[in-house]
């Protein structure tokens, strides 16, 4: 007797990066020892890391993809789902390549999302006493926000933030989410909700890598915050005034 066939599950790892000279090989190597492929996508990054992409691209498995121009960390995820589902994989683990997420972690959001390939896996970050007060501040807000564009969908999002996820490709892809920077994980996330994937949170530790170790944020405080709450706002007005198609 022929057993049925498991439901087709290939996952890859996409790591958008903007100037992490000091973590990216690092990182790559960490998720590796979890999953072959990897699309590393450069945001067109100065030179210390350009040395570090080029020394990657004789890594096998590895596709280093450059972006003409910075677009922002949502343009460079956005870049690596389509090239990966372009080649056949199935699901995308995204991982920050600034060293912050427990790689060790990887298998177990993997496990979630080949026992449930239908569902959006999220990290829920676990902070230590190394996370700056005014970033967990912003956190909570968005949790917040994210509750209100949800409520009454089945899938539950229990951070928004959080760079360290599995997407289901197609959906993902399908989800269309415009942001193209900060403002795209917590779109991508509540617009998956919306056409009706379930969601699994796996929780795990984030660590802020002190600069000695090559740990650098990107993120800005201002622009950042604005691109946000702007997403918070359009997110809400769709959901509960219906304006989809001016938003
Ligand atoms: N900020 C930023 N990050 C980018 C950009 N393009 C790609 N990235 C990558 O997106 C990931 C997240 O960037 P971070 O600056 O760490 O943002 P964050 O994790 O939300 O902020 P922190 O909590 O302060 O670390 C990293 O792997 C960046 O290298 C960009 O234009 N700006
Ligand atoms: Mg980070």
């Amino acid at each position: 007797m022929t057993m049925p066939e498991e439901a087709e599950w290939r996952p890859c790892v996409v790591i958008p990066t903007y100037d992490n000279p000091m973590t990216i090989e690092r990182v790559v190597a960490g998720v590796q020892e979890h999953v072959h492929d990897v699309f590393v996508v450069d945001d067109a990054g100065g030179p210390e890391a350009q040395a570090a992409l080029e020394r990657l691209k004789s890594v096998a498995g590895v596709r280093v993809r450059h972006r003409a121009e910075n677009g922002g960390k949502g343009a460079a995820v956005k870049d690596g789902l389509h090239a990966a589902l372009a080649e056949g994989f199935t699901h995308a683990l995204q991982v920050d390549a600034d060293g912050q997420h427990a790689l060790e972690d990887a298998p177990r959001l993997l496990a979630a999302s080949r026992a449930r390939p239908e569902a959006l896996v999220l990290g829920r970050p676990v902070f230590d006493a190394s996370a700056p007060k005014a970033r967990l501040w912003g956190r909570k807000v968005s949790v917040f926000w994210v509750w209100l564009e949800t409520l009454g969908k089945p899938g539950k999002i229990a951070d928004p933030l959080c760079g360290f996820r599995v997407y289901p490709l197609e959906a993902a892809v399908a989800a269309q989410a415009r942001g193209d920077r900060m403002d795209f994980d917590p779109e991508i996330a509540v617009r998956m909700v919306w056409m009706g994937l379930p969601v699994v949170n796996v929780d795990t530790k984030v660590r802020y890598v002190p600069p000695e170790e090559g740990g650098i944020s990107h993120y800005r405080a201002f622009r950042d915050n604005v691109l946000v709450s702007l997403i918070h706002a359009r997110l809400t007005i769709v959901r509960y005034l219906g304006l989809r198609r001016w938003l």
